[in-house]
């Protein structure tokens, strides 16, 4: 069985000890929101990905309080004093708190690992998307879209679905525009898929998230997320701009 404190010292080392921790809980989570900027959410898939960092984030501050306020505290209070030369108190075990602190991270990491699921295929919309193909080489990208456009920038129209397809020509790579939330790798040999509904405009920086060489730190390319009018003419001009190239040849 579980023994509860039977003592009213016991008791009081208890309280102590879950009031510490509380404090350290709320003053550690803080400070990890502060010092881990969890970037702008600027697409819809980005928002459940923040709010499960957040989570995490309170979930680790708790959990490291609790192991090392009971550790430090123990150290400290119960050290051996001068001239204390006797055996400690012995006892071997304790079934029920074994039982808790293996079926309860069991059940947590169970539960984050549905939840992590349900938002990853969150991320997965369908219908009427834009399509765009991006390919991953050492080291930079390149944008084709089923019309045939080509570009070395990437444009969407805000607030509508997209589907990007990602395929690379060499080594992995990884397509992460931090304010939208969700990374995925280029595989070399298949093609992955990302959906994403970017719902703010503005222009960000695609990045390479995974070391794919010598140049990896420069793997990068502008993505521009505009009004759907703005997306239309852009479009516009590059067909005529790469039809002309075309006559021209
Ligand atoms: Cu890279």
């Amino acid at each position: 069985m579980l023994k509860l404190p039977q003592t009213s010292t016991d008791r009081r080392h208890f309280v102590i000890v879950g009031v510490l921790t509380l404090v350290t809980t709320v003053v550690l989570g803080f400070f990890m929101l502060a010092i881990l900027p969890i970037k702008a959410q600027k697409s819809v898939q980005a928002e459940p990905i923040a709010w499960l960092f957040q989570v995490h984030i309170w979930l680790i501050a708790f959990l490291f309080s609790l192991v090392v306020v009971f550790m430090l505290y123990s150290l400290v209070v119960f050290r051996r004093r001068k001239n204390d030369d006797s055996e400690g108190e012995h006892f071997e075990g304790n079934t029920a708190l074994e039982i808790i602190w293996t079926v309860v991270p069991l059940v947590l990491v169970v539960i984050f690992s549905f939840i992590g699921i349900q938002t990853l295929n969150g991320a997965t919309s369908g219908g009427d998307e834009v399509q765009v193909k991006a390919t991953g080489f050492q080291w930079s990208w390149k944008f084709d879209y089923p019309n045939g456009v080509t570009s070395a920038e990437m444009v969407l129209p805000v607030g509508k679905p997209a589907l990007i397809s990602l395929e690379s020509q060499d080594v992995i790579h990884s397509f992460w525009v931090a304010e939208w939330g969700p990374k995925q790798d280029l595989v070399p040999g298949m093609t992955t898929t990302l959906h994403i509904t970017p719902d703010t405009e503005g222009e960000f920086k695609l990045r390479c998230a995974e070391l794919c060489g010598l140049s990896h730190w420069s793997m990068l390319a502008t993505v521009r997320v505009v009004p759907e009018e703005e997306y239309t003419a852009w479009m516009d001009q590059k067909m005529a701009e790469q039809n002309v190239q075309t006559a021209s040849r």
